[in-house]
């Protein structure tokens, strides 16, 4: 699978930081210290309805941390998976009675054009599920041959005893492991299951359904957690930097992923770093495909809105924060933009060397995005209200925000 465009990330003077940033694992700040290739996972979209503001707060999250890294002069291995074939994407094709490849090719390619104009920097690899079947088949195997997955009526689950790390990703009790599971795709409550927690790795082939051949699994298709399991593997191996996501793929997710990849390998841990981004919602509800309370990206784009607002309204907030998207949000963006522009039409302004070490320092801070504005806003405002004599600030201050915020002026 393709992915979309790069664009070019303007090298900054100076030094970058290191960036401070929560871990779910630890429940506290780490100081990522990724080699000079650092390696990150996330996950990409299930595509059956079109990129909403809550997909794109937490992409742009990610993009933040490469810009980081990129600051430092690191190089960013970047992978992102489609989950094209799963349980929503079949059942949507059915209700809108569409071929599900379909869908899922149109929704993808809007996804591109979203990522496209966000300026979201691209992933290296850009991998679908369906692609990858032939990589997940023998994990599947393997699991089963050492004992750590099991048969049930054809299918086959993944016992999470095998794994003597089991919890450590998002620390939540049996209780609520017990609740998310079923609300996410889980199956708790089927009969026969060794732990109801139990996610399934291969479903076999069911009537209606698309199924490919599964080598001794038989014929079926693959189970969610180990999609991304088999991509990461492939391309970063064990102990890469981060896995993200939003915060609702902590469980079961990103616990049955890290599980997997351990009982496979014996080795520890699957990332190093695991980072949630909040949920976004719209009027008090956290906005998803199933309650069909969504802004998308595609839509205020076709609006006219400006695809560096969108942005900058994502920036407004800090990425754990959830939050709620307003119009009034996407109007403070709009003018934000605006006085940021005019500021670095100038032929010159007050310098911007400081400038740059704030949003360096803020962003550093565990992606601290509101003090990154705060600090452009300030330069801005310098500029609206005394000006300046340097002739190099308004191209500083523009490169600043392109290769560290994403945004082009
Ligand atoms: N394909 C899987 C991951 S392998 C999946 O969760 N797809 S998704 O389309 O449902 O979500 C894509 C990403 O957007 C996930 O990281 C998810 O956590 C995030 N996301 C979904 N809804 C929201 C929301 N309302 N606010 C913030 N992030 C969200
Ligand atoms: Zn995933």
């Amino acid at each position: 699978m393709h992915a979309w465009p790069a664009t070019e990330v303007p090298v900054l003077p100076g030094q970058g930081r290191d960036l401070d940033i929560h871990d779910t694992a630890t429940g506290g700040r780490v100081t990522l210290t990724p080699g000079p290739v650092a390696r990150i996972y996330v996950c990409g979209i299930t595509p059956y309805d079109a990129t909403h503001l809550g997909h794109a707060a937490t992409y742009n999250a990610f993009d933040l941390v490469q810009r980081v890294w990129l600051d430092t002069k690191r190089q960013v291995h970047y992978i992102q998976n489609v989950t094209d074939v799963d349980d929503p994407l079949l059942e949507r094709a059915v209700a809108t009675n569409m071929d599900w490849t379909a869908l899922a090719e149109r929704e993808t390619a809007l996804f591109r054009e979203d990522m496209t104009a966000l300026r979201m920097l691209p992933p290296k690899h850009y991998i679908g599920a369906v692609e990858s079947i032939p990589t997940i088949v023998p994990l599947v195997e393997r699991l089963r041959d050492m004992g750590a997955a099991y048969e049930l009526e054809g299918d086959i689950y993944f016992s999470v005893e095998s794994d003597a790390h089991f919890g450590e990703v998002s620390g939540y009790d049996a209780e609520t492991m017990r609740l998310l599971s079923a609300e996410r795709g889980g199956d708790p409550e089927r009969p026969g299951k060794k732990n109801p927690l139990d996610p399934m790795l291969w479903t076999a082939a069911r009537e209606g359904e698309p199924h490919w051949d599964g080598g001794t699994l038989g014929p079926g298709r693959p189970g969610w957690h180990i999609e991304c399991v088999a991509i990461a593997l492939e391309h970063l191996g064990m102990g890469f930097d981060v896995q993200g996501g939003g915060s609702d793929l902590a469980f079961p997710h990103h616990e049955m992923g890290a599980s997997h990849a351990q009982a496979l390998t014996g080795e520890f841990p699957f990332a190093r770093t695991y980072v949630h981004a909040g949920m976004v919602g719209l009027d008090g509800e956290k906005m998803s495909k199933s309650k069909g309370n969504l802004v998308f990206v595609s839509q205020l784009r076709k609006d006219g809105v400006d695809p560096a607002a969108i942005r900058l309204a994502l920036l407004a907030h800090h990425y754990r924060a959830d939050w709620e998207y307003t119009e009034a949000v996407l109007d403070e963006a709009k003018a934000r933009l605006a006085r940021w522009r005019s500021a670095v039409s100038r032929p010159d302004g007050p310098p911007a060397e400081s400038m740059l070490e704030s949003v360096r320092v803020a962003l550093a801070d565990d992606l601290d995005t509101p003090a990154a504005l705060a600090a452009v806003d300030a330069w801005a405002e310098e500029q609206a209200t005394r000006g300046g004599t340097d002739e190099g600030a308004p191209g500083l201050a523009s490169r600043t925000v392109d290769a560290l915020l994403g945004v082009a002026l």
